[in-house]
């Protein structure tokens, strides 16, 4: 693998954000995500290759780390830290240059729920894919999906939830959407979701990944 993928990935395990960050103690004075994944761009790695080889890997190995009790919650939240200052390069190059003209996508993570990577990852390729975003972002309830249907009408919506807890969440919400937006397309996403789930809380559309999303969304652009 590219050296300069393989450090990024080490910084957002280890949470190091920038060159200036003093954490990890261990890492002192080494570049962070922010320096490498500008580094990997300037040398022209693809920032679909980043994702994929080097960011969501190294969360892949937090999340593990975390399950057997050797990282705590302040070192998750350290590498959330450095994967934000990795996307803030990535997220001009999933802007494409049209027109917003393809309708407005709202977005949230359900209520309960704080993790925002993923969502973010979401809304970002789907902007890129030419829709307009309005971002709820995390800890959203139904009142505030619904509040924001009302003032995009015809809008699609798109719902994260990471946690197996909140994803009970999420079937309330979806009920509550139909009840008051019947017509009203609800994409579902999220480490622990699947297919299954999906067809029982009855949203529309499930995708493991941002892609599966915007393709979905294609048939609706206006
Ligand atoms: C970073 C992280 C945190 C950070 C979040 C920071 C942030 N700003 O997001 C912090 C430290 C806050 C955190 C807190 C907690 N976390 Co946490 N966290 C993670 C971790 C390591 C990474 C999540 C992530 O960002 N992944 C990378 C992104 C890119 O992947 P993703 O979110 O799955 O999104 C992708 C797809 O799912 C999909 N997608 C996502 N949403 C949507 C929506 C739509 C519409 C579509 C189409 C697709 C889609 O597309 C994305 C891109 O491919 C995961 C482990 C893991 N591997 O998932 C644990 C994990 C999710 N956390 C966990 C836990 C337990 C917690 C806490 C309860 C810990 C605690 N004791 O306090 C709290 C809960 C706080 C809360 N109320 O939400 C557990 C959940 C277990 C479970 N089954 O419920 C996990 C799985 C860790 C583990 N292995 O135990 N966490």
């Amino acid at each position: 693998m590219d050296p300069i993928l393989m450090k990024l990935g080490e910084a957002v395990e280890y949470g190091k954000v920038d060159r200036n960050s003093p954490y990890p103690p261990q890492m002192k004075g080494q570049d962070g995500a922010d320096e490498l994944t500008r580094q990997a761009l300037d040398t022209g790695v693809k920032p679909t290759l980043i994702l994929a080889d080097a960011l969501v890997p190294a969360m892949d190995r937090v999340g593990q780390k975390f399950s057997e009790n050797k990282i705590f919650v302040p070192q998750m939240l350290m590498s959330a830290k450095a994967m934000g200052a990795a996307m803030v390069h990535l997220k001009p190059f999933f802007q494409s240059g049209d027109v917003k003209a393809k309708g407005t996508f709202i977005i949230g993570t359900v209520k309960g729920d704080l993790h925002d990577i993923g969502k973010n990852l979401v809304a970002m390729m789907v902007e890129g894919g030419g829709w307009s975003i309005v971002d709820l972002g995390v800890d959203v309830n139904e009142e505030t999906f619904n509040h924001a249907i009302d003032e995009n009408p015809g809008a699609l919506v798109g719902l994260s939830a990471l946690l197996t807890t909140t994803m009970t969440n999420m079937e309330e919400i979806v009920r509550r959407i139909k009840e008051k937006h019947p017509g009203t397309r609800i994409l579902v996403g999220g480490a622990p979701l699947n297919d299954e789930f999906r067809a029982k809380i009855g949203a529309d559309f499930y995708s493991p990944d941002p892609r599966g999303a915007v393709e979905y969304l294609k048939q609706f652009a206006a």
